[in-house]
C-alpha cells in the first residue's frame, strides 16, 4: 500500500471526541492504510518526511463519516403512505392497519436478492457521496428466519461491490408478521431468537437490535432477546422511546448497550442510566422530521450528563426516506439544536462508538484506519450548514487518495 503524507490541508481530527480538534496546515502520514502521525506540517518527523507527499490544495480533511443506524436493504417504497400521512393518517394508525413496516415486509419478501442488492447500492452510493466509509444495516423487513438471514446476506454482499465497511444488525424484533399477529411471544422465540442463533452461527450478526414500542415489542420481550444476545456474546442496541416512553433506554443501559436510538420520549431522569453504561444516544432527526414529531429528545440532559450523541440517517422507506448523513447532520442542528461541532462528532467518533468501532474509525489519530473525507471547504461548520450540493472533493480509502 502507498505509504505517504497528506499536506496542504486543514484537518478536523475529532481526536478528543468532543471538539473539531482543528489543525491548520496539517500533515497526516499514513502507513499500511493506518494513520502513523498527524500534526502541524512543520513538526512532521524527519523519517516520515521522506515519504511521497500528496498536496490536498487547501481542502478540509475529516475522519470518514460513519452511518451508524440504517435500514437500507428493503424492497419497494412507501410514497403512497407518505401521501396518506400528509392527509392526516398517523404512522401508528397505518401500522395497525397492516401498512407501514408490514407493507415493506411484503415488498422485501417479493424482491430477488439481486433486486434488493441493486436498490441498496443506490442508497449506499448516496452515502458514499457524503464521505461515509462505514454503514450499519439492520434486518427487520423479512420477519422470518430465512428472510431475515437473506437480508443480512445481501447487506454483507455490498462490501464486494463498493469500497465500504458494512456492519450488520439483527432486527427481527422490528414488527410482527401477519403469520404471528396473535402470538407475539411465539414470534420472539421461533423467529427472533431461533433465527438469531442461526444467523450468528453463520457469522452474519455484529449486533442485536429491537423496536421497543407499543406497535413493536414490550420491554419483557426485548429482555428475552437481549439475554440470548448476551449468551452469544453479541452487543445490543435498541430503538427506544421513539413514540412513547416504555423505559427501553433504561433496559438497554442495563445490558450495556452500544446505543439507544431515537429517544424523543426519553425522560430527563433516565438519562443518567445511559451515561453510567457508556451507551451512545443515537439521534435520528430524519424520522423526527418525516413524522412531524414535535417532542424533542432531551438534548440538554444528554449534554449535561455527558452522554455521547451520535447522528444517523435512519435510512428506511417509512419514517426516514433519506440517504444523506450530511442532511441528518444539518437537521440535527436545525431541529435538535446541536452545534455543528456536535453534529460532526455525532457522525464520526460517536457514530463509531455506537458500532463498537472506536479503535478503528471516527477520528484522525495515530493507530486508526486512514479513512478520511476531503471536503470543498475550509470550515467544518459548513458541513452541517449547507443543505444538499456536492461538497465532497475526494475520499482517502485505506490511505489512498481518490478524487471524485
Ligand atoms: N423505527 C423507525 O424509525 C424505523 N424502524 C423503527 O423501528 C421505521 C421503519 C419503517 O417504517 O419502515
Ligand atoms: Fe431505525
Amino acid at each position: 500500500m502507498g505509504d505517504q503524507v497528506f499536506t496542504g490541508c486543514t484537518a478536523a481530527t475529532l481526536a478528543d471526541g468532543a471538539t473539531y480538534g482543528l489543525i491548520e496546515n496539517a500533515a497526516i502520514a499514513v502507513q499500511d492504510g493506518m494513520v502513523a502521525w498527524v500534526g502541524e506540517a512543520p513538526n512532521l518527523p524527519a523519517e516520515l518526511a521522506k515519504l511521497p507527499c500528496t498536496d490536498l490544495g487547501g481542502a478540509l480533511v475529516t475522519p470518514a463519516l460513519v452511518e451508524c443506524h440504517s435500514h437500507l436493504v428493503f424492497g419497494g417504497d412507501r410514497a403512497r403512505e407518505f401521501a396518506l400521512r400528509l392527509g392526516g393518517a398517523s404512522y401508528e394508525e397505518i401500522a395497525r392497519q397492516g401498512g407501514g413496516i408490514r407493507s415493506t415486509v411484503s415488498a422485501t419478501r417479493d424482491a430477488s436478492n439481486e433486486e434488493l442488492l441493486n436498490a441498496a447500492l443506490r442508497r449506499v452510493d448516496d452515502l458514499i457521496a457524503d464521505g461515509v466509509a462505514v454503514i450499519e444495516i439492520k434486518s427487520g423487513y423479512g420477519l422470518s428466519v430465512e428472510q431475515e438471514m437473506r437480508m443480512l446476506r445481501v447487506a454483507r454482499r455490498i462490501e464486494n461491490h463498493r469500497p465500504i465497511r458494512i456492519v450488520t444488525t439483527w432486527l427481527a424484533a422490528h414488527a410482527l408478521p401477519p403469520e404471528y399477529a396473535d402470538t407475539p411471544d411465539a414470534y420472539v422465540e421461533e423467529v427472533v431468537i431461533a433465527g438469531l442463533k442461526r444467523a450468528h452461527a453463520e457469522g452474519l450478526v455484529d449486533a442485536v437490535d429491537g423496536f421497543c414500542e407499543g406497535i413493536g415489542f414490550t420491554p419483557a420481550q426485548i429482555r428475552r432477546v437481549f439475554e440470548v444476545a448476551r449468551e452469544l456474546g453479541l452487543p445490543v442496541k435498541l430503538h427506544a422511546e421513539q413514540l412513547s416512553d416504555l423505559k427501553g433506554a433504561v433496559l438497554a443501559a442495563e445490558f450495556g448497550a452500544l446505543s439507544a436510538d431515537h429517544l424523543e420520549f426519553l425522560a430527563d431522569e433516565d438519562v443518567p442510566h445511559l451515561a453510567k453504561a457508556g451507551t451512545v444516544a443515537v439521534l435520528l432527526p430524519g424520522a423526527f422530521f418525516t413524522l412531524r414529531e414535535t417532542r424533542l429528545p432531551p438534548i440538554s440532559a444528554l449534554r449535561a450528563n455527558r452522554v455521547p450523541m451520535a447522528v444517523a440517517s435512519d435510512c428506511n422507506p417509512g419514517s426516514s426516506p433519506m440517504s444523506s448523513l450530511r442532511l441528518a447532520m444539518v437537521m440535527s442542528c436545525t431541529l435538535f439544536r446541536l452545534t455543528p461541532e456536535e453534529a460532526l462528532a455525532g457522525a464520526t467518533c460517536h457514530a463509531a462508538a455506537a458500532l463498537g468501532l472506536s479503535d478503528e474509525y471516527g477520528s484522525i489519530a495515530a493507530g486508526k484506519r486512514a479513512e478520511f473525507a476531503v471536503w470543498d471547504t475550509k470550515c467544518p461548520d459548513f458541513l452541517s450548514y449547507w443543505i444538499g450540493g456536492d461538497l465532497l472533493r475526494g475520499r482517502i480509502i485505506h490511505g489512498e487518495y481518490h478524487e471524485r
